[in-house]
């Protein structure tokens, strides 16, 4: 199980406090597209992605993105058990989306490349390591139920 130590609990709760998650998420699927174009091929049903403007005015990749990051802030709610919070959506990504695990690495620095961006100063090199940390957490969760 995963030890959190007060002032990781602490940094991760005070930013997710200040994240517009509508903002954040769409911001890091848009960079996920653009960044590592091979995941726009699982988001064929989102229309034009052709280019880094038009991922960026992407209302489904906007509304996606928040979807995407409202899960991060139930893993948030359930810190010390992610996994089990996850099994579900690990299943869904394994067995039904078939996503390749690689991939949950590259949304995860996208994320925290989106957090440095808005938060600048406050997002020291401590706060980005407490969500180096969750974000790990995170993907260990959603690779669970991969065989
Ligand atoms: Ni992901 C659907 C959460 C990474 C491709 N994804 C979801 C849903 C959630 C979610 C929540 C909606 C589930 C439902 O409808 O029941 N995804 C997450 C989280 C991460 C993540 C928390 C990582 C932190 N997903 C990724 C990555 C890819 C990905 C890296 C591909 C590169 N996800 C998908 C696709 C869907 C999806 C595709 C279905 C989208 C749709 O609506 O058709």
């Amino acid at each position: 199980m995963v030890h959190w130590t007060e002032a990781e609990r602490k940094a991760i709760l005070n930013t997710w406090a200040k994240v517009n998650v509508d903002e954040i998420g769409a911001q890091t699927l848009v960079r996920l597209l653009i960044v590592y174009p091979w995941t726009q091929r699982y988001f064929s049903s989102f229309g034009n992605l052709s280019n880094a403007a038009a991922i960026a005015g992407n209302a489904k990749v906007h509304h996606h993105g928040k979807v995407v990051l409202t899960a991060v802030g139930d893993a948030i709610k359930h810190m010390d058990n992610v996994k089990a919070t996850f099994v579900e959506l690990s299943k869904l990504h394994s067995e039904k989306l078939h996503v390749d695990p690689d991939n949950f690495k590259h949304l995860g620095d996208c994320l925290s490349i989106v957090l440095a961006a808005t938060f600048g100063q406050a997002y020291t090199p401590d706060v980005q390591a407490a969500w180096q940390k969750m974000i790990a957490v995170i993907v260990y969760a959603l690779s669970s139920q991969y065989h």
